[in-house]
């Protein structure tokens, strides 16, 4: 299928949305946005997938929402776009999702990277929220999940005075799993996504949604909570496979069954 504002390809099990309007440092206007959830639901859907990579290009994940196309919107036009629904589709992805970070990942990009599970940087990778230089605050998420992976302290001096982060703070401060040089960020990410996609299926969604729950419940909800995932998992085949792969000495051949 051809797109105008992303391009998609697999790597084996991996399925990969790029998004391509570098011109605009890959701005996030609507039709971007619009086909990579369609892109996403698609490779969520393909049975031959096991993990997503999303990227942008080497000087820029994403600079932010589109603000040429949102800069004379009312409230009433804001709230009846379909930007903030494109943050809720990416939540329901049941397959893990990778974002490869390089240059800037500004305002909704950095949110858009946030909302993905795991994130390879580049060494030019910059994260900020710098909303507040245009008279806003982030919309899709950065005040509540920037403050949840770096704290309080520094996620002020990011939403208040637009202060950027290095590649290496945000790996200091947990925002990101690694940092790598620029040459290679994208072929790491796809590499990790490679390895988690041979993976048992049913278990990473679960593993996935059991982990995102911290962010929903509290600690005795959410132990319960994955607990019950835990008994469900003992009626796959992927786990009689598993244990039985590993007592026999032999590698698991998963079904996702
Ligand atoms: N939107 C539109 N165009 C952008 C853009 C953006 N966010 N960022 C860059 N561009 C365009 C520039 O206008 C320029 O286009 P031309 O002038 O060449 O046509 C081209 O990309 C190259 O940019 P620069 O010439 O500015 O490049 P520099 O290297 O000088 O600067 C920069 C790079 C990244 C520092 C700078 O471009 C910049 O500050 N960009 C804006 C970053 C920003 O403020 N991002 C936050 C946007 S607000 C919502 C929820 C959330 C949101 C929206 C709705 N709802 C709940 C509905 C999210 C809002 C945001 O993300």
């Amino acid at each position: 299928m051809t797109h105008e504002y992303i391009l998609t390809r697999t790597e084996g099990r991996v399925g990969i949305v790029q998004f391509n309007r570098s011109k605009a440092l890959n701005a996030l206007n609507s039709g971007l946005m619009s086909e990579t959830m369609d892109a996403l639901d698609a490779f969520d859907a393909d049975d031959a997938i096991g993990c997503i990579v999303v990227t942008g290009s080497e000087r820029a994940f994403a600079a932010g929402a589109d603000i040429k196309e949102m800069a004379d919107a009312t409230p009433a036009e804001m709230m009846a776009s379909p930007f903030i629904g494109y943050w809720d589709r990416l939540r329901q992805i049941g397959k893990p999702v990778i974002a490869a970070v390089s240059g800037y990942a500004l305002g909704g990009g950095c949110e858009l990277a946030m909302a993905c599970d795991m994130i390879v940087a580049s060494e030019t990778a910059r994260f900020g929220q710098p909303e507040i230089n245009l008279g806003v605050i982030p919309g899709a998420g950065g005040t509540q999940r920037m403050t949840l992976a770096v704290g309080k302290a520094l996620a002020m001096e990011m939403m208040l005075n637009g202060r950027y982060l290095t590649a290496d703070e945000a790996l200091k401060h947990g925002l990101v799993n690694r940092v790598v040089p620029a040459e290679v960020y994208l072929n790491e990410a796809i590499k990790l996504a490679a390895e988690i996609a041979e993976r048992a299926p049913i278990a990473l969604r679960l593993a996935k949604e059991a982990v995102n729950a911290v962010y929903e419940m509290s600690l005795q909800t959410g132990l319960a909570y994955e607990r019950h995932l835990f008994y469900s998992l003992f009626s796959t085949a992927d786990q009689k496979e598993g244990m039985d792969a590993f007592i026999n000495k032999r590698k698991p051949e998963w079904k996702g069954k």
